[in-house]
């Protein structure tokens, strides 16, 4: 063909709208793309409403070509299945918790060992600094995780929750099948705290309350008050027994089609949302609380938490041997 001809073929495949389907010229520089996110909780809550954010940023700096359509309310599947579709395409983003992240980049467990944080915001200070950085690129570099890590985002801290009885101390936990995530590590750790840790999806978490086929679970307020657990179990315990931050996680493969730009428009925005997602956690998790005074919920401090932390030592041999160095570093952050 001439160059004019082939201008001509050019131009009529636009008039087709054929050059979107990556037939004519640049297709993924002006093809609009809506990007699907996933979260377990409803509408509202904050890593709903994070994403949401980054979604409309992302909208407003490509002129609508990108965006974000979210599906809260797990109307996608658990996180498992979350990540799953993210790792063949299916979605784009999965706003899912790093216990369910662990299974598949065992580094990331190291955040999910017991009492490992001092506070929430010894946890920020670590999400926040190089360790963070460092473990999303652990989450991207891995060779089978088909995945790219974005960032963390809060999640307070967990403590138990049980239909049965105010724990008030270990041994009222003996007996009680509790729920964990799917993850052997709290399997282990509900274990060693005297309950039977039943590892479970979360959309299974309501109706097994509910049923009687759990006795209990462990989460954060927010979690338990917004996701309704608090209407089915009236007793929590404030253990704080681990307090591991969530993600979000981007497909790789859908990552790996977009240009250099919109990537980095994606980690910008997407590192914003870790911090916008902390004011609205913060104000989240206040209105739980308070949403479970009015409801009626048993809330019972554990003045001395060493009888905790000691037994979950068997979980820090297990697990936490394989990086005395980061575990250190963590814990020397200040
Ligand atoms: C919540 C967390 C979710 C999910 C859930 C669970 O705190 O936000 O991502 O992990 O816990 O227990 O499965």
């Amino acid at each position: 063909m001439k160059r004019r001809n082939v201008l001509q073929f050019g131009s009529g495949l636009a008039a087709l709208g054929l050059v979107s389907a990556g037939l004519g010229r640049p297709a993924a520089a002006q093809e609009k793309q809506v990007l699907k996110a996933s979260d377990v909780h409803p509408a509202g809550y904050p890593t709903v409403v994070a994403v949401e954010n980054m979604g409309k940023k992302l909208s407003a700096a490509t002129n609508g070509r990108l965006s974000i359509a979210m599906y809260p309310s797990m109307q996608l599947g658990d996180e498992k299945a979350a990540i799953e579709q993210a790792q063949v395409g299916a979605i784009a983003f999965a706003r899912v918790s790093v216990g369910t992240v662990g299974p598949v980049v065992d580094e990331l467990n190291v955040f999910n060992l017991p009492f490992l944080f001092r506070n929430p915001e010894h946890m920020e200070k670590v999400i926040d600094g190089p360790i963070g950085k460092e473990l999303l690129a652990k989450v991207t570099n891995a060779p089978n995780s088909h995945l790219v890590g974005l960032c963390f985002m809060d999640a307070g801290a967990r403590s138990m929750y049980d239909t049965k009885r105010a724990i008030k101390s270990m041994a009222d936990l003996k007996g009680l099948k509790v729920r964990v995530m799917g993850n052997p590590m709290f399997v282990d750790m509900m274990n060693d705290l005297g309950g039977n840790g039943v590892p479970m999806g979360y959309d299974q978490v309501f109706s097994a309350l509910q049923t009687g086929v759990i006795d209990g679970a462990e989460n954060n307020a927010p979690s338990f008050v917004f996701d309704n657990h608090y209407q089915v179990a009236k007793y929590f315990t404030l253990t704080e027994h681990l307090i591991v931050p969530e993600m979000v996680v981007m497909s790789r493969p859908i990552w790996d089609k977009l240009s250099k730009d919109d990537q980095a428009l994606i980690i910008k925005f997407s590192r914003e949302a870790q911090l916008d997602e902390r004011v609205l956690w913060n104000a989240t998790d206040k209105d739980a609380y308070a949403r479970m005074k009015v409801a009626g919920i048993v809330v019972t401090p554990i003045a001395d938490k060493t009888p905790f932390q000691k037994a979950v030592k068997p979980v820090w041999d297990k697990y936490g041997a394989k990086w005395p160095d980061l575990i250190k570093r963590i814990q020397d952050t200040k």
